[in-house]
């Protein structure tokens, strides 16, 4: 049997980044598993407050996650769908594998360079180094493998900018079967869509992000037509007025071939050229007009679902409370053999 496991930040709407590239396969996996699968599902508060976040805000926001996994079809009676932060043994756990991860795993991580840099140009003025940043965003991939191993999780669908860090969570996994000589622990695999990486709509360097300061450059799950029109018409391309498939050497326009593909094509392997070929002397306008009502009618769906679930505050307090009670019921066994492996068991 499969244990299907994944997380999403509270740290804003979801994008069509995170759906393309992770919740429509979490909704795919529920709604293909067999009747050993577990399917599990997360919204990951603790990560979310390795950066500053205004706790009213950050309130709202776990309810607007909710709302919007539950509108793009998460099926609380298919997966278990639970708030991360209400399961003290996640971080229990990551306590655990903090005292076996090297420090220089974690120095590695793109993901943490960034952050790095984000913080030296927002402090241009003074000296930024390592030392000033908090613990807390240094462990985040930690955190992540404790959330993957407290459920002893198989199979992990997660878009390709978290690769790293499965690849450390699977590290870790083997690190601590080694030191303890057991297998407590399956080594979990990545599950990619067709769409691992939705790019930026103002700056395609970049992935499409929920912390990116420009609105424009990403779609929400809870755009409207309009909005998407809009944002899609300014998308950045480049001056050659082709179409043509080329990821490297054109990620502008090779973005809005794949969003395009990924919106229309049900089969799960999208071949792109082919899609160029078809817009063979036509212009960009075309592409993206194209491009944006292939969006609007998969997202136009979400939206009107999220807006008639966002006003049921009973029914998703009611969803979010079964839920992290079903979590904190499963994950005490694991607990207690890890602790027993280390010699903590409960006297
Ligand atoms: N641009 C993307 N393309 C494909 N997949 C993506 N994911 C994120 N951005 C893209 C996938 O979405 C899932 C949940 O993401 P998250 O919120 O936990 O992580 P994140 O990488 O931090 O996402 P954001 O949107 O960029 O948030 P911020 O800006 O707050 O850091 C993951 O499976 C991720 O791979």
């Amino acid at each position: 049997p499969r244990v299907v496991f994944s997380g999403i930040q509270p740290t804003g709407i979801p994008h069509l980044g995170n759906y393309l590239g992770a919740i429509q396969n979490w909704v795919q996996l529920q709604d293909t598993a067999s009747a050993n699968d577990k399917i599990l599902y997360c919204i990951v508060g603790y990560h979310a407050i390795t950066l500053p976040q205004d706790p009213v805000h950050l309130e709202t926001e776990r309810f607007n996650m909710l709302a919007s996994l539950l509108a793009c079809g998460i099926d609380p009676s298919k997966s278990l769908l639970y708030n991360q932060d209400q399961v003290p043994e996640h971080t229990e756990l990551a306590w655990i594998l903090n005292c076996i991860t090297p420090m220089g795993w974690l120095y590695r991580m793109t993901t943490w360079k960034s952050k790095l840099a984000v913080a030296r140009n927002a402090n241009s003025e003074e000296e930024v180094n390592e030392s000033m940043l908090n613990l807390g965003l240094l462990a985040y991939p930690v955190l992540q493998a404790a959330d993957i191993l407290l459920h002893k999780s198989t199979h992990i669908p997660v878009g390709e900018d978290q690769t790293q860090h499965l690849e450390l969570a699977q590290d870790i996994a083997r690190a601590f079967n080694h030191k303890f000589n057991t297998d407590i622990f399956p080594i979990p695999q990545q599950l990619s869509t067709p769409t691992k990486r939705v790019l930026s709509l103002r700056d395609p360097s970049q992935k499409m992000s929920k912390s990116a300061p420009s609105e424009k450059s990403r779609i929400l799950i809870t755009d409207d037509p309009a909005a998407i029109s809009a944002k899609i018409r300014g998308a950045v391309t480049d001056s050659n007025p082709d179409i043509t498939f080329d990821p490297t050497g054109r990620p502008g326009v090779s973005n809005l071939l794949s969003m395009l593909a990924a919106c229309t094509t049900e089969s799960s392997v999208a071949d792109l050229d082919s899609t160029a070929q078809l817009y063979r002397g036509k212009q960009i306008q075309d592409l993206k007009r194209d491009v944006a009502d292939a969006i609007i009618a998969r997202v136009e769906p979400i939206r009107t679902e999220y807006e008639r679930l966002r006003k049921d505050l009973a029914w998703l307090r009611d969803v979010s409370q079964a839920g992290d009670q079903e979590a904190r019921g499963r994950v005490g066994q694991t607990m207690s053999e890890v602790k027993k492996i280390l010699g903590l068991a409960r006297h």
